[in-house]
């Protein structure tokens, strides 16, 4: 009798126990609320949790209640493939879209050729199936509003600029397609600060999920930054400059992006929103040097040396994920999509192949281990180097055959041999062990060549390159030559 009570308790224990998860717990724990702050031309080194002297605390909070990485990888140095691969969870070159759409001002026929391809499954294209509210606020830079706007790609709302503000002058602001005039640099971050407010409430109210890309255009040019976020010496900068590049204010824009970031931060524990909403916190590629810093790695925003790449990145979800943990896994923004359908139960397209992985093992502690044991760095059309685990190899190349941003001077702009790298002990990429590493280094050059095969390279067409949305072959000098809109 006192066995078979056992048994029954334990047997409904049991039920218990599986019947959680489905039938508790299941709408919240889903379907959390999904916030993505993007951040512009970053560096590793610009926060103070991965050791800047600049104060960041609001933004710091994040890696304190959640987890810091040391190892995420954008999948581009530069602004639209990285923003492109980020809502796809496909490299550049798989997408479509390895270039940006702005690439040349002296061209302005060209925006209307270039952007993210439509038959691409963005992150809110994945959510809105299972009844996610979706807005993008802030830098878009996939193309233009026809036909690549972000309402073409599974926003139900957008604010914001296009692209960049260029300097010393005011950019369109708009309200989903419709212009709300121009303003300038430094009264677009409260704007997007207001609106990622205003729509998490709307939701809250609504009682459904939301999904937000938060773009900001912090801490990209112009460097304009608002008086009350500099030191004398810093405001005294500014005047001189005017918003050209001027290392000295990128502190006052690293202080002013931290105080949005606290903002909306406040805001959603202000709803009772933090523990039914993952926060995804990163920079879309490193500094654009001389201003910022990218710590301990080589060079920044154009190259596919490290400091091009590894840029800050914390994600947060407090109950789910145990706050604290500083990880050095290598992960990427690739890995972000695949992530946020497990963590939504959505279900990912099985007509493509995905270049990420889901890192809910590693964020909720289960494992240490990164599921991501390779890494491609690709600039523009051009296979750069290639990774796996500790070990990169810059790959040969000549000037002439790299993308138009990548330029012709640099250290590696023409490279006549390999250079491998030991990553775990030779942060800034400097002795190059080939010579001594045959093994590794046959190992690697099987990889580049694996990697090239499938997604391409500057005189190779890809098995799994898309036909892209822009003309001919954008590396130097060819892109010239593309067609162009009369
Ligand atoms: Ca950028």
């Amino acid at each position: 009798m006192k066995r078979s009570r056992i048994a029954l308790s334990a047997g409904l224990a049991l039920v218990a126990l599986l019947a959680k998860p489905q039938s508790v717990h299941a709408a919240d724990e889903a379907k959390p609320n999904i916030l993505i702050i993007y951040v512009d031309d970053m560096g590793y080194g610009d926060l103070g949790s991965y050791g800047a002297e600049t104060k960041s605390p609001r933004i710091d909070r994040l890696a304190a209640e959640g987890v810091r990485f040391t190892n995420y990888l954008s999948a581009c140095s530069v602004c639209s493939p990285s923003r492109g691969a980020l809502l796809t969870g496909r490299y550049p070159n798989r997408n479509g879209l390895p270039v940006c759409p702005n690439g040349n001002p002296r061209d302005p026929g060209w925006n209307e050729f270039v952007g993210l391809p439509l038959s691409e499954v963005t992150i809110p294209e994945m959510l809105k199936p299972l009844g996610y509210a979706t807005a993008a606020f802030g830098k878009w830079h996939l193309g233009e509003m026809e036909p690549y706007g972000p309402r073409k790609q599974g926003f139900d709302e957008y604010v914001g600029c296009l692209y960049n503000f260029p300097v010393g002058k005011p950019n369109v602001w708009l309200h989903n397609e419709e212009s709300q005039g121009k303003i300038r640099f430094a009264q677009a971050h409260q704007k997007l600060t207001d609106a990622t407010i205003g729509f998490m409430k709307k939701q809250k109210e609504a009682e459904k999920p939301f999904f937000i890309y938060l773009s900001h255009y912090l801490v990209h040019g112009p460097w304009s930054p608002n008086k009350e976020f500099c030191t004398d010496k810093e405001w005294a900068s500014y005047q001189k400059k005017k918003g050209r590049m001027n290392p000295v204010v990128l502190p006052a824009m690293v202080r002013e992006l931290d105080h949005h970031v606290g903002l909306v931060l406040d805001a959603l524990s202000e709803l009772g929103l933090d523990e039914d909403t993952l926060v995804i916190f990163a920079s879309d590629n490193g500094p654009w040097l001389p201003a910022g810093s990218s710590g301990p790695f080589s060079e920044g925003k154009y190259s596919t040396k490290e400091g091009g790449h590894r840029v800050p990145a914390m994600i947060r979800w407090p109950g789910r994920i145990p706050a604290e943990q500083v990880s050095d896994a290598m992960v990427s923004s690739l890995d972000l999509l695949p992530t946020i359908a497990a963590a939504s139960g959505a279900t990912l397209p099985s007509d493509r192949k995905y270049d990420g992985f889901d890192l809910l093992p590693l964020l909720t502690g289960k494992t240490k281990e990164s599921p991501r044991t390779e890494f491609a760095y690709y600039n523009g059309l051009t296979l750069e180097a290639i990774r796996r685990g500790p070990w990169k190899m810059h790959l040969p190349r000549k000037s002439t055959n790299r993308v138009y941003w990548a330029g012709t001077k640099g250290e590696y702009a023409n490279l006549d041999h390999v250079v491998l790298n030991d990553l775990s002990g030779d942060l800034a990429e400097a002795e190059n062990l080939a010579p001594s590493q045959p093994e590794k280094t046959k190992d690697l050059e099987r990889l580049a060549a694996e990697t090239r095969a499938e997604l391409g390279d500057w005189n190779v067409k890809g098995t799994d390159q898309p036909k892209s949305s822009y003309p001919g072959n954008l590396n130097t000098p060819n892109w010239k030559k593309a067609p162009r809109r009369k």
